[in-house]
């Protein structure tokens, strides 16, 4: 029974610690400026890290699904420099924020990013230091399409690195995951 224990548990960590850079814009090139066609990425279970810089000009548009029985449950923020006010968001769908009425149902909540944010993580501010109208009701997403920003709109280089973290879902309460899941409906 013991060596069944330890199993389990090494198999935990190794899910958990499996991190992989999606983007790195250095190397694949700029994310997307288009509010109207973000950059598609794929995330796998862990960590996903998005490295890039933005500045006045150049926001960072990305979209990602989160699959079925999966969760969105944290946004570390690795890096952030220099320390200078920013703006991220996310937005439900495969667009980002489009002003208008027909997209102003698919905003989910933006924050600012400051420096103090580099090294944590960041998506429970998405429920309680949210900039917007809206907010999340959970620091977690669901199943389902979603856009990404991260801006600096003064004209430095604003240097970022975000893990994306992927879980799967493994609480056996199917009536609590519906009620989780009906939030982003
Ligand atoms: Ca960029």
């Amino acid at each position: 029974m013991k060596i069944c224990a330890m199993v389990v548990v090494l198999a935990a960590l190794a899910a958990s610690a499996n991190a992989a850079v999606v983007h790195d814009e250095s190397v694949d090139g700029d994310l997307s400026s288009s509010a109207a066609a973000p950059t598609p990425l794929a995330f796998a279970l862990g960590g996903n890290t998005v490295i890039g810089t933005t500045t006045s000009g150049d926001r960072d548009f990305l979209t990602f699904t989160i699959a079925p029985n999966q969760v969105l449950s944290g946004l570390n923020l690795l890096v952030y420099t220099p320390n200078n006010l920013g703006f991220a968001a996310f937005n439900a769908g495969t667009t980002s924020y489009v002003p208008s009425g027909t997209t102003n149902a698919f905003f989910l909540a933006g924050i600012h990013v400051e420096g103090a944010d580099q090294g944590t993580d960041i998506l429970p501010r998405f429920v309680d230091r949210s900039v917007t109208t809206y907010a999340l009701d959970e620091p977690q997403l669901g199943p389902g399409d979603y856009s990404f920003i991260i801006q600096q709109l003064s004209p430095i280089i604003q240097s970022y690195s975000l893990e994306f973290v992927v879980e799967g879902i493994v609480s056996t309460e199917s009536s609590t995951w519906g009620a989780i899941k009906a939030l982003y409906k």
